[in-house]
């Protein structure tokens, strides 16, 4: 809760602090991925500050996927891209903080009639419009996921409204998702996925599917996504039940 982190702040604002400038080194590229971090005694001697706030600092790191820890060889950046299993963020905002290009390859963009599977997950009812698209998510040049999104038309217009970013299309039309349900299962991608993704058929994927609401209960998306296995680590922090 909010009053618990405020008491946290005030109770620890030496490794707060440590921990927000490693990020902010990390995410303007000072540290750049798979760099060793110096040991957390010599850290805390350069910084003057105790072992015990280097190392609450640097499990904060570690829980934000921004630094992993290799048994005896010490702390790394993080090579893989880690993203957030519990945070409503977009491909585009992911890779951005990481200081990528993402991109969208624009395979499929249409209008048509929603099919009934479509139509339970949006809540539509039948013979309701929809866009769909299917991209290439990529950083770069880098095939990095593939991505088939539905939207309801009542929610977006038209298909040409969204040049890269599904979000920043949301954003632009003042159009602001409060939560989503995901749901994650390992695949393995088909000859043309592992095409599309330049690896060896069979390769271990993530297949993720996305439904985002609206305050009111309506649902803008439905997006089905298969991201490299080889690639990404999903991360989310979990709390006790009160
Ligand atoms: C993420 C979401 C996906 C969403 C997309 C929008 C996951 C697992 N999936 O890939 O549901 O449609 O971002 O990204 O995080 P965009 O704004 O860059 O198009």
């Amino acid at each position: 809760s909010e009053f618990h982190r405020q008491q946290a702040a005030r109770r620890a604002p030496a490794y707060q602090h440590l921990r927000r400038s490693l990020r902010h080194a990390i995410e303007n590229g000072e540290l750049p991925a798979g760099q060793a971090l110096p040991g957390e005694r010599d850290l805390g001697k350069q910084l003057g500050l105790s072992r015990v706030t280097v190392r609450k600092a640097i499990a904060g790191l570690v829980a934000d996927g921004l630094v992993v820890q290799r048994q005896g060889a010490g702390n790394f950046v993080a090579e893989r891209i880690v993203k957030s299993f519990s945070k409503l963020t977009s491909f585009t905002d992911d890779l951005r903080a990481r200081g990528l290009d993402p991109r969208s390859r624009f395979l499929e963009r249409g209008v048509g009639e929603v099919t009934p599977e479509e139509a339970m997950a949006l809540n539509l009812s039948p013979g309701a419009q929809v866009l769909r698209y299917y991209r290439v998510r990529t950083a770069g040049d880098q095939a990095l996921a593939l991505e088939r999104t539905v939207v309801p038309q009542a929610v977006l217009a038209d298909p040409a409204l969204i040049e890269n970013s599904l979000y920043e299309a949301f954003a632009a039309q003042g159009i602001r998702p409060a939560r989503a349900l995901q749901r994650l299962r390992a695949i393995a991608f088909d000859a043309e996925q592992a095409r599309l993704l330049q690896l060896p058929e069979g390769s271990p994927g993530l297949f993720i599917e996305r439904r985002t609401f609206l305050e009111d209960g309506r649902v803008v998306e439905f997006t089905r996504s298969f991201y490299r296995g080889d690639a990404y680590d999903f991360v989310a922090e979990l709390h006790s039940e009160p």
